[in-house]
């Protein structure tokens, strides 16, 4: 069994001062898909950096090159609803799994999965990004506060286990702000960057920037790279 309390589950990079930073929405097994819009955007894999929202897996052809991607300097994801079901892949809901493209991972040997369930409970559940123009808060689903601080405060010292568990579930899986259409924001971010809900184009709630555009949908979706310190995206929208 994991485990993974003393795995960093906020992860906190500096600005970079020497290339662009990218957030890309939810990548479900579409790695080559992905390398085309970084070639679309003149990524540098020397001084650029890459941020995911996660969900690298399920759904896709390319699902086991999620590991060779991990291996990546410059690529940065946190933790999705999926890649949990990974990390868990022996106490999830197998069942409810599988219903959403996970049946590439019974496809695997107990070592493979093994492996897969090692390197993906060390994705952090937030990352937080500094930039020239303010802190950039990253998460897969949404952040269950109106603070950011509060959010890496309890995920950093949970009271209790299913405190934090509760708090890791909202993290992944709510889709409360999006169907809301709530514009209140968050505070302590210049924007927090999430995915999870496939949309036609990005949309920003408050300072709430939804990016997951469906790259990995067979038809009408794209790759949306968001600048991190620019705002803007490419393709712009
Ligand atoms: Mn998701």
């Amino acid at each position: 069994m994991l485990e993974i309390s003393e795995m960093s589950r906020v992860k906190r990079f500096a600005a970079n001062v020497a290339g662009r930073d990218f957030a890309v929405g939810d990548i479900h097994g579409h790695f080559t898909r992905l390398q085309d819009a970084l070639d679309a955007a003149g990524f540098n894999c020397l001084v650029d950096r890459l941020f995911s929202v996660g969900d690298l897996i399920d759904r896709g052809p390319e699902c086991h090159d999620a590991l060779d991607w991990l291996d990546k300097a410059w690529f940065h994801p946190v933790r999705g609803n999926h890649d949990d079901y990974v990390v868990y892949f022996d106490t999830c809901d197998v069942d409810s799994w599988i219903d959403n493209g996970g049946s590439w991972f019974g496809g695997l040997s107990l070592l493979e999965k093994q492996v897969f369930a090692a390197q993906f409970a060390k994705l952090p559940i937030a990352i937080e990004v500094e930039t020239a123009y303010g802190l950039i808060g990253i998460v897969h689903a949404d952040c269950p506060f109106p603070s950011w601080q509060q959010l890496r405060k309890e995920l950093e010292s949970p009271e209790s286990n299913r405190r934090l568990q509760e708090l890791q579930h909202y993290c992944m899986w709510s889709r409360r702000r999006i169907d809301q259409q709530e514009t209140h924001g968050v505070e302590g971010l210049r924007a927090l960057v999430v995915g999870h809900t496939p949309l036609y184009m990005p949309v920003s709630l408050g300072n709430v920037i939804h990016i997951d555009t469906g790259g990995w949908r067979p038809d009408r979706g794209y790759f949306t790279l968001l600048d991190l310190e620019t705002l803007e995206t490419i393709p712009a929208s």
